[in-house]
């Protein structure tokens, strides 16, 4: 199953901007406010070490690429329509655009952290308008959203507890309302214990505070989210950032330019730099080929790397979402483990990425179901002993899956 990462946050913040540079497209950029009119679905690329160095095989990927040792593994990206103040109420493009993101593995939630961006979201004098509001008011239209799916159920929900009488039944009625969305069951019971309630508080209301609270709380738990500074190339960033980063203690933010990012992505394309996922930059290839304007952004974010050490930028900001915030390991099925092929004899062809915590049966699951029927163990490559199903992969692992009903 691909990752889905969705872009959402006000109308101008850059959404687009990242999104073309994160994925080659040219989806229509603008000044003025809701350019974007329909949520658009992209593929973009996570970086890891290859292990193919360490094997000393030379690879030939399938599902993902691999350059100057990096493994470059597909996910999904989605950019939204942009949102503001009010949205829930039907202001701009109101929220019905939010229902895309229900696929969301995760949010981006970008932010125009030079604030150049009024209340209304129409582009303004730089440092003039409020990233932090931007991106609380940005934060309650999309709580607001949630907490209206919750309130359109609630008299079924109520119904339910009211014939089984029991809590457990409350909390499958509401997982199966809100499975749309990809709020599982746990997401529900962790956020009725933090909150120390019930199913049953929530129905018997209508408490408009408690059903925020709760909204709030499954939000955070079904959608993990990275804050993206956006516009760090205009200079009144720096004190958005600041403000941000000293409001916002619970959210990672990582600043970037999409402007920048997005020149020098169209610059790699015409072979003037190259992407260094080791220092997450771009390097120059043929100084010759650079317009003034690349240059000033090289520039830029190789200071920008500097002062930031290193924790910048769009490649980073999607690595972290799907390393750190989703806990993904990458693990590399094999089905021939001496020659470390597919059956077609393609080295490392597939890397892929796999919850902290799976084991060798999940793996067996996400590679080919009927291997898991008759599933003996996982032989590892790297040190030719041989695994449990129970086994917990890590990062980097080489399997091959042997199993009596399919051989992996
Ligand atoms: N200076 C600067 N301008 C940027 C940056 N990123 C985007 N912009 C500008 O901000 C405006 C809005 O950019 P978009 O990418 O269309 O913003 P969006 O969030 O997709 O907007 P909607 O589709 O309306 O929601 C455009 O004029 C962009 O050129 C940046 O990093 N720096
Ligand atoms: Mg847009």
């Amino acid at each position: 199953m691909t990752i889905r990462i969705v872009f959402v946050g006000k109308t101008n913040a850059g959404k687009t901007t990242l999104f073309n540079s994160a994925t080659g497209l040219s989806a229509p950029i603008g000044d003025y406010s809701f350019t974007t009119k329909e949520p658009m679905i992209g593929k973009a690329y996570v970086t890891t070490p290859c292990v193919h160095k360490e094997f000393m095989v030379k690879d030939n990927p399938v599902n993902s690429l691999c350059i100057d040792g990096w493994r470059y593994i597909p996910v999904e990206l989605m950019d939204l329509p942009g949102l503001i103040k009010g949205a829930s109420l039907g202001k701009g493009l109101g929220t019905r655009f939010l229902s895309a993101a229900a696929v969301a593995d995760a949010f981006i939630h970008v932010v125009d952290a030079s604030g150049s961006i009024d209340e209304e979201g129409k582009i303004a004098e730089p440092g003039s308008g409020d990233p932090m509001l931007d991106y609380t008011e940005i934060e309650g239209e999309i709580i607001q959203w949630f907490k209206g799916i919750i309130e359109n159920n609630l008299g079924r929900v109520a119904r339910k507890v009211e014939e089984a009488g029991s809590e457990r039944e409350g909390i499958k009625v509401l997982s199966d309302v809100m499975a749309g969305i990809k709020v599982t069951k746990e997401h529900i019971t962790v956020a009725l214990e933090d909150l120390n309630v019930s199913v049953k508080d929530l129905v018997k209301g209508p408490n408009e505070d408690l059903l925020w609270s709760f909204a709030a709380k499954v939000r955070e738990l079904s959608k993990p989210t990275l804050i993206v500074a956006n516009k760090m190339d205009l200079p009144t960033a720096d004190v958005g950032l600041r403000k941000l980063r000293d409001k916002i203690t619970d959210k990672p933010i990582i600043p970037v330019s999409g402007r920048y990012e997005l020149l020098l992505k169209r610059a790699s394309e015409n072979g003037a730099v190259k992407f260094n996922p080791v220092e997450d930059n771009y390097i120059v290839v043929d100084n010759e080929k650079l317009s003034t304007e690349e240059k000033r952004a090289l520039d830029f974010m190789n200071k920008f790397a500097m002062r930031e050490m290193m924790r910048h930028g769009l490649q980073f900001a999607l690595n972290f979402v799907v390393f750190k915030l989703l806990r993904m390991n990458v693990v590399y099925p094999v089905a021939d483990p001496k020659r470390l092929s597919d059956k077609k004899g393609r080295v490392l062809p597939d890397a892929i990425l796999i919850k902290d915590g799976s084991t060798i049966i999940d793996l067996a699951e996400a590679v080919h179901s009927e291997l898991v029927k008759g599933i003996l163990y996982g032989l590892d490559i790297r040190t030719g002993i041989r695994l449990p199903p129970s086994y917990k992969l890590k990062d980097g692992d080489v399997i091959h899956i042997v199993s009596a009903s399919r051989r992996g």
